[in-house]
């Protein structure tokens, strides 16, 4: 296998997960392979996740290399725009590389702990305990149905985000939507951590962005007969459920999110 099959693998099977580490592997690949068929090869792995079909757009107008550093620069300004609305404990789903380095950012500046759900089926909240704990700040993790109990003990709830559509709404890991009823339950501010390749320019002229469904062994290894199982990879949060996103582009309301996008 060539390295850049090796690539796509690892990002089929989640060896390599999250929207941003996907569309940075994503260019890094694209660069051994720079035709239209592996563009074609590259986006047909994570279908939900438009970052990487951004990415390789910029790529081809400029270069993987100014794709990488813009994604590098907008990483520093979020993380401390993120940093400025860590005022207490925080709670995040999943593992989303951008609000890890928010938190990173705010350990230089206060003390706080961190409650993460462990996001069945495939754990993904364990790469963000590991990491954070390696960091020395202070992480609980919590059962998936343990939601409630963990957003109740944050002040503010920080995740990421695949997909961003025209109306506002922010498409992220299956439990999202849950995480966002959950805060506004509990009156705790939902801010929506990502860089504004995040827009999907598909949601112009497409009524729905698919939803990934991943394979159902993720979820039962050997499957009982007579037994279906559902395994959707993200599910969709309703602008009005989230306090900002937070991009390179400010913090800003979804509405005002999509706005500056689209002018630019
Ligand atoms: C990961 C996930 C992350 C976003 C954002 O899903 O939903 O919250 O991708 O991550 P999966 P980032 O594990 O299925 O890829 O902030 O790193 O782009």
């Amino acid at each position: 296998m060539g390295k850049f099959e090796i690539i796509c693998k690892k990002i089929k099977n989640l060896e390599i997960q999250g929207a941003e580490n996907i569309a940075k592997a994503g260019l890094k690949a694209y660069a051994l392979k720079p035709n239209k068929n592996s563009i074609k090869k590259l986006l047909s792995l994570r279908y939900t996740e438009p970052c990487l079909a951004n990415a390789l757009k910029f790529a081809e107008k400029n270069s993987v290399k100014e794709a990488l550093e813009y994604l590098e620069r907008s990483d520093k300004l979020i993380a401390k725009l993120g940093a400025n609305l860590v005022k207490g404990n925080v709670y995040t789903h999943c593992h989303s590389s951008s609000v890890n380095k928010v938190l990173v950012e705010a350990k230089n500046k206060r003390n706080f702990k961190v409650y993460c759900t462990e996001t069945r089926p495939r754990f993904q909240g364990r790469i963000t305990a590991v990491e954070l704990a390696k960091l020395k700040i202070p992480v609980e993790m919590y059962v998936d149905s343990a939601m409630r109990l963990a957003i109740k003990k944050a002040k503010v709830a920080m995740i990421g985000a695949d997909s961003i559509t025209k109306k506002g709404e922010v498409i992220n890991k299956i439990g999202s939507e849950l995480v966002a009823d959950t805060c506004n339950h509990f009156k705790v501010p939902l801010y929506i951590i990502t860089n504004s390749w995040k827009f999907d320019m598909r949601s112009l002229y497409k009524k729905e962005i698919p939803i990934e469904k991943r394979p159902v062994n993720e979820v039962w290894d050997k499957v009982p007969r007579g037994v279906s199982i559902a395994n959707p990879a993200f599910e969709k949060i309703k602008p009005s459920s989230i306090k900002a996103i937070v991009s390179e582009l400010g913090i800003l309301s979804p509405k005002s999110f999509v706005k500056k996008v689209l002018k630019r």
